[in-house]
């Protein structure tokens, strides 16, 4: 496409390098050579700015608008659009994809009308060239910021909110900017006055046309470039990964711990500007670097973790131990204030989620920097995490960068989509093989294994029924796990006859909750329901 704009801009320049005095004299109009100027120039300045904005994205993780404003409309789409979306897409990768390269395409064409507009403005008008490349910059960039307002608080390598929100707006500033001055310039050196008819007019036109095209050429290569480094660092290969099989282990080795993200590219914190906040209502705020946080005394916790769209069955949920420390004891440290009856934590990466201060306060609720002997893996929130157990995934903050008390619930990420407001996990059972068919084994047992979980509040036991659920027969327990955690369990099934068998399962928790037969989709509060197993027993 590049290509093509030395020998328009070129054709251009040689048919009105003498009308374009005589335009003048007439009175000011915008000829089409104008407007196809202000278009090319406005098109090259839109690939420095894209260009200039992913570099700054690689580099020091600057958000660029492409993730804002996918995160922006996040909370305006209701659950069911979304689901919609994801259909329509393939998947949140999908979606992901189109929504940031939707939003890039989008740069480019408002950098084309912008520049159409300045050609229009600076030719008709006689406006002043560098005056309206910083009017139509400066609106711009008082539009982004005032639309993307919540959103700028992000900031991939690791700042807390407010400098992250600082950080993004300089950082728009400065790329729009680029875009500004590539326009004004790229704009006179394509429309400039000393081209006339003569042979050498023409030459240096077609000359500066070219120019023109191979700094747009230029600059597509390297955007895309840039492009193809973050793709390859995208969440699309392992966003949604579950963990399941017939092989699992009670505790889940880091590179198999299921992975849910709403990111594009996730952050990738540096302890250097790294930090964690604790702030707001509190009577003595602090800002802890890694260092100082990890000289706290530590503990560990068996946690496991499962995302509210967990269906029935899934393996979207897994454990680890952590280490770290129990949030409170941040709390504690930064003096309570009753005021602040709720905490809002907030993720490098823009998240966000918010729930009462006893739940902050209770001692399992966890500050995490190890994951199973571990630093912290990337993905699972490098370099501190929080971890809510009892309450589905979406509360346990990664990358978390600053924890403030507040006086009042503040919607989260998912929560202003519609999820919730109950996020707490009930029972659940899960059976780790498929349906299968299997000839009748007169003398042996088949054992059935699967996992049980409830929140925090521990598996009691597990029983499973051959009959889809008139009759119970209790599960071993091979794993009983603590109260946070799963449990694994088998069941020594011996059918008698040959026939088909709908086998399913339900937990009872150490409170005497029983799983509830009652089925519930995942959204808003998460799936419900039995877990079902089909096995065929031919003779
Ligand atoms: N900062 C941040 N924290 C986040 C998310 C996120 O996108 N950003 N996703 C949440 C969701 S929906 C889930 S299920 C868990 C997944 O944690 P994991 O990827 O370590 O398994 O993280 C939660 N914490
Ligand atoms: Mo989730």
């Amino acid at each position: 496409m590049q290509v093509s704009h030395p020998s328009s801009a070129g054709t251009a320049n040689v048919s009105t390098g003498a009308g374009r005095d005589e335009k003048i004299h007439s009175g000011g109009r915008a000829g089409w050579v104008d407007v196809v100027a202000g278009a090319c120039a406005g098109l090259v300045g839109a690939l420095a700015m894209t260009c200039l904005l992913l570099a700054l994205r690689a580099t020091l993780g600057v958000a660029t608008p492409s993730e804002m404003v996918g995160d922006r409309l996040t909370a305006f789409i209701s659950i069911k659009q979304f689901f919609s979306l994801l259909d329509q897409f393939g998947g949140y990768s999908g979606l992901k994809q189109a929504g940031g390269g939707g939003v890039i395409a989008g740069q480019l064409v408002v950098g084309v009308l912008a520049g159409v507009l300045f050609a229009v403005l600076v030719e008709l008008r006689r406006m002043r060239a560098l005056l309206v490349a910083g009017a139509i910059v400066g609106v711009l960039w008082l539009l982004s910021v005032g639309l993307l307002w919540p959103n700028l608080a992000t900031n991939y390598g690791g700042l807390p909110p407010n400098l992250a929100r600082a950080t993004t707006a300089l950082g728009l500033l400065v790329c729009y900017a680029a875009y500004g001055v590539v326009l004004a310039g790229g704009f006179r050196l394509l429309r400039g006055r000393v081209v006339g008819t003569t042979s050498a007019g023409v030459a240096s036109a077609g000359r500066r046309a070219l120019l023109m095209g191979g700094a747009g050429a230029v600059l597509a290569v390297a955007t895309g470039a840039l492009l193809r480094q973050l793709v390859q660092r995208a969440t699309f290969s392992y966003d949604g990964t579950e963990y399941r099989g017939a092989d699992l282990q009670p505790v889940t080795p880091n590179d198999r711990f299921y992975t849910v993200t709403k990111n594009i590219v996730d952050p990738d914190p540096s302890t250097s500007v790294w930090r964690l906040e604790v702030g707001g209502l509190v009577d003595r705020p602090r800002t802890y670097d890694f260092e100082a946080l990890a000289a706290l005394p530590s503990t560990t916790q068996e946690t496991t973790l499962m995302c509210i769209s967990n269906y029935v069955g899934g393996g979207l949920m897994s454990n680890a131990q952590w280490k770290g420390l129990p949030l409170r004891d941040l709390l504690t440290a930064a003096g309570p204030q009753p005021a602040g009856t709720h905490v809002i934590f907030y993720g490098a990466d823009g998240y966000t989620v918010s729930y009462p201060i006893e739940k902050a306060m209770e001692p399992t609720t966890f500050v995490a920097y190890e994951m199973n002997g571990e630093p912290l893996p990337p993905h699972h929130g490098y370099p501190v995490r929080v971890l809510s157990p009892g309450l589905f995934g979406l509360n346990s903050v990664k990358w978390v960068t600053r924890i403030e008390r507040v006086d009042q619930h503040v919607k989260g990420f998912y929560e202003q989509q519609g999820w919730g407001p109950s996020f707490v996990i009930p029972n659940r059972s899960t059976f780790f093989v498929g349906d299968f068919q299997t000839p009748l084994m007169p003398d042996g047992s088949m054992p059935i294994r699967g996992n049980a979980f409830a929140g925090n509040r521990g598996v009691a036991s597990v029983d499973v029924s051959p009959d889809g659920g008139q009759t119970w027969l209790p599960a071993r327990i091979d794993y009983p796990g603590t109260d946070l955690t799963w449990a694994f369990w088998t069941f020594d099934w011996q059918p008698t006859r040959p026939g088909e068998y709908t086998l399913v399962a339900r937990t009872t928790d150490r409170h005497g909750g029983v799983q509830t037969s009652d089925y519930r989709d995942t959204a808003p509060e998460g799936a419900t329901g039995f877990p079902g197993l089909h096995v065929s027993v031919t003779t």
